[in-house]
C-alpha cells in the first residue's frame, strides 16, 4: 500500500545564472553544469521511487535549449524505461504547443491544456492524478477550478499556477487556497514560484521551487519534495540538489579603515560560507567608511584577487556590492545643517546626562515592559553611553543614505 513520489518542478534547465558579471571561465563551465547536474541528481533519486511529477517550466523556449531538451528526453526516457511513471504539465515558459513538437518517450505523460484525469495502480494502491498544461504563454483563467475529478485511494493534483499572496512572480494562472481546499485532493503537486514552501498540510499544497537557484535572490539549498504515501498519510520531505548554492552577507565596516583589512575580513567571511559544493556569495558593505573613497576600478580588482585561487571544487565566488557611505564626521555635521546639527547636539548632550537620572527613568519606561525586562538587565552608565551613540550613528546614516 505503499507509494513514493517525487515532486519537482521550474527547472529552467539550460538557462544562464544572472547576477555575477564576469567570471573565470572555468566558473563559467561549472555553472552551466550545475544546473544540469541538480536535474541528474533529481532523475537518480527518482529511480528509487514510483512516480516522478514535474509541475512545469522545465524548458525555457525562448532560449537556445537544445542541449537541456535532449538531456530532459532521454532522462525521463530512462526513468519511464524502469518502470518510473513519469507525468508532466507544461508551465508558461514551455506552453504546451512547444511540447507537441517534442517525442517524449512511453511512460511519459503530458497533461493537454483541456485537462485530464488519469489512474494508475503503484505498489498495489489506486492513485489518481489529474492535471492541465498551460496552452500559452500567459494564461489568465483559474486552473484550479477546471480540473477534472479523479478517483482513487491517493489524489494528486498536478498543476502550474501562481496562488494568490506570492510575491515576485507573474499572476498566471491565478488561484486561491479556498479554491485548492474546496477541491477533492490529498496533494497538490504545484510549480510556478520559485521559493520551497509547504502552503499547507492535508490536503498538501507544495511548491518544491527550482532545482538550483540562479540569481542572487535566489539564495540557500534548491531541491524537491520526496512524498511517501503509507496508505492514509503522506510524509513530506525535501531533498537539496543544488550543487552551488547562492549566499548574502551585509557587512559593515566598523573596524577596517584600510584595503588590507578589508581584503583579509573578506577572506574570512569567504571561508565561513565554504562547503562542499559551490557558494556564489553576495556581499554588500554598508555603513560609513572611509573606504567609501575607492573607485568603481578598485573594486573590480578586489573581486579578482580574491576570486584568484577559486577555480575549485568547493569555490566561494564573491561579488561585491558597494553601498559604503563616507565617514561620519559628527563636528562638521553639528556645525552644518540645522536638523542633523540639532539631532547630534541632542545626542551630545544625552550621552552628557548617562549619570543623570532622568535618562534613567526615560529607559525605565521601556524596562516596565515585562517582554522587554525578561531579556535585558539593568543597564550601566556605560552601556547607556553605547545606546545613545549607537542610535545617533543609525539615524545620521538612515538620513545620510537616504539622499
Ligand atoms: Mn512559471
Amino acid at each position: 500500500m505503499k507509494v513514493t513520489f517525487i515532486h519537482a518542478a521550474d527547472l529552467h534547465l539550460g538557462t544562464p545564472f544572472k547576477g555575477l558579471g564576469e567570471v573565470s571561465p572555468w566558473l563559467k563551465k561549472r555553472l552551466i553544469w550545475a544546473n544540469f547536474e541538480a536535474f541528474r541528481r533529481l532523475v537518480d533519486l527518482a529511480r528509487e521511487a514510483d512516480m516522478l511529477l514535474l509541475a512545469g517550466d522545465l524548458l525555457e523556449v525562448g532560449l537556445p535549449h537544445l542541449r537541456a531538451r535532449l538531456e530532459l528526453v532521454r532522462a525521463l526516457g530512462a526513468l519511464a524505461g524502469e518502470g518510473v511513471r513519469v507525468f508532466l504539465v507544461a508551465g508558461n515558459h514551455d506552453p504546451y504547443a512547444f511540447w507537441k513538437e517534442v517525442s517524449l518517450p512511453q511512460g511519459v505523460h503530458l497533461f493537454s491544456p483541456q485537462g485530464e484525469a488519469v489512474e494508475v495502480t503503484l505498489g498495489g494502491s489506486w492513485v489518481g492524478i489529474s492535471g492541465i498544461s498551460h496552452g500559452g504563454k500567459s494564461v489568465k483563467e483559474n486552473l484550479v477550478l477546471r480540473l477534472i475529478p479523479v478517483e482513487g485511494d491517493l489524489r494528486l493534483a498536478l498543476l502550474h499556477v501562481y496562488l494568490q499572496g506570492q510575491e515576485g512572480h507573474d499572476p498566471y494562472a491565478p488561484c486561491s487556497l479556498g479554491d485548492l481546499v474546496s477541491r477533492d485532493f490529498n496533494y497538490w503537486a504545484l510549480g510556478h514560484i520559485h521559493k520551497r514552501q509547504v502552503v499547507m498540510e492535508d490536503p498538501w499544497v507544495v511548491y518544491p521551487g527550482n532545482l538550483q537557484g540562479r540569481h542572487p535572490g535566489e539564495v540557500g539549498q534548491k531541491g524537491c519534495y520526496r512524498v511517501v504515501w503509507d496508505g492514509e498519510r503522506c510524509q513530506v520531505d525535501f531533498r537539496p540538489l543544488s550543487p552551488v548554492v547562492w549566499a548574502t552577507r551585509l557587512l559593515s565596516l566598523e573596524e577596517v579603515d584600510d584595503s588590507e583589512g578589508l581584503a583579509d575580513l573578506l577572506e574570512s567571511v569567504k571561508e565561513e560560507v565554504r562547503w562542499e559544493g559551490g557558494v556564489l556569495l553576495r556581499v554588500v558593505l554598508e555603513g560609513p567608511s572611509p573606504l567609501h573613497s575607492m573607485g568603481d576600478e578598485e573594486w573590480i580588482q578586489l573581486e579578482e584577487v580574491l576570486n584568484e585561487a577559486e577555480d575549485r571544487e568547493d569555490f566561494v565566488w564573491l561579488i561585491l556590492e558597494d553601498r559604503l557611505l563616507p565617514p561620519l564626521d559628527l563636528e562638521a555635521l553639528a556645525s552644518q545643517e540645522e536638523f542633523l546639527a540639532q539631532l547630534v547636539k541632542e545626542a551630545m548632550e544625552l550621552k552628557n546626562m548617562v549619570k543623570d537620572p532622568s535618562l534613567g527613568e526615560e529607559l525605565g519606561l521601556l524596562w516596565r515592559r515585562r517582554d522587554v525586562a525578561r531579556w535585558l538587565g539593568e543597564l550601566g552608565e556605560e552601556e547607556r553611553a553605547r545606546l545613545v551613540d549607537e542610535a545617533l550613528k543609525r539615524a545620521l546614516v538612515f538620513m545620510l543614505g537616504e539622499r
